[in-house]
């Protein structure tokens, strides 16, 4: 049972070759900036808006951040939860995401349990997910207790992939932690496409169009950016430069 928000999604990948998704963490912004940066994530060709961040933020906040997003874009907005403190009813979907590398139960299914009966309360729409950190891992990595990939061990990703799409998870994300210094390599991304049926996302240290286009030449289907989003300078000139080498799949 696909949803609107997925539907749209997987036709938006089938039309443009790949997506570009734009992560806001509620802890770094206001309602006003959020709304704000996805108006002009939106602009530029960004497929939908994501929201969530590593550390605890008050529910209030992301409601009043999802509802301001809402309120000015077209595109989704979905979350990207990191516990059950991630979940507003204002968003269009929720990523339904298991930390498939996590060495604590929680993160695997634990926290899913308990958000079952507040999704279906809110008739949020859930996209599920297979969640993999990657080389540094970042704080998800930390605080997921999860033990992230190591950068030359491609195959244990793909293992980590297969298992998510066996599971019947729709969706694959390669996580290489936001902030870090080199994104999930591009070996890694072709070895886990080449054995994959399920659209690939990766994201975590992507900062310039080039990158993004290695990464789409290298198989995702998707990618993220979220730390530039919060950077000082032309964010629309750097995210629709983003949006675009995504788009074109120039580098396939
Ligand atoms: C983190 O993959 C995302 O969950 C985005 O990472 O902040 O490095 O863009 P960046």
């Amino acid at each position: 049972m696909r949803g609107q928000t997925e539907k749209y999604l997987l036709d938006k990948i089938q039309k443009d070759g790949a997506i570009h998704f734009a992560l806001l963490d509620p802890e770094e912004c206001s309602s006003e900036s959020a709304a704000k940066t996805a108006r002009e994530v939106e602009s530029c060709g960004t497929a939908a808006v994501m929201v969530g961040g590593s550390t605890i933020v008050s529910t209030q906040h992301l409601d009043a951040i999802v509802k301001a997003i809402k309120k000015v874009v077209n595109i989704p907005v979905i979350l990207f939860p990191n516990n059950i403190t991630g979940i507003s009813k204002y968003a269009d979907a929720i990523w339904f995401m298991s930390l498939l590398n996590s060495s604590d139960p929680y993160f695997i299914a634990g926290v899913q349990v308990l958000s079952a009966p507040i999704i279906r309360k809110y008739g949020l729409e859930t996209i599920p997910l297979g969640y993999v950190t990657v080389g540094e891992g970042g704080t998800v990595s930390v605080v997921g207790r999860a033990c992230p990939i190591p950068r030359d061990k491609p195959e244990l990703a793909v293992a980590h992939a297969l298992a998510a799409q066996y599971f019947g998870m729709r969706f694959v994300y390669l996580e290489g932690g936001s902030g870090v210094k080199q994104p999930v390599p591009k070996a890694m991304i072709q070895m886990v496409k080449s054995a994959l049926k399920i659209p690939l996302i990766v994201g975590g240290g992507i900062r310039t169009a080039e990158q993004a286009k290695n990464i789409v030449g290298a198989g995702a289907d998707a990618v993220v950016t979220g730390t530039i989003t919060e950077e000082k300078g032309n964010l629309k000139d750097r995210i629709r430069a983003i949006a675009e080498c995504v788009k074109s799949r120039s580098a396939k």
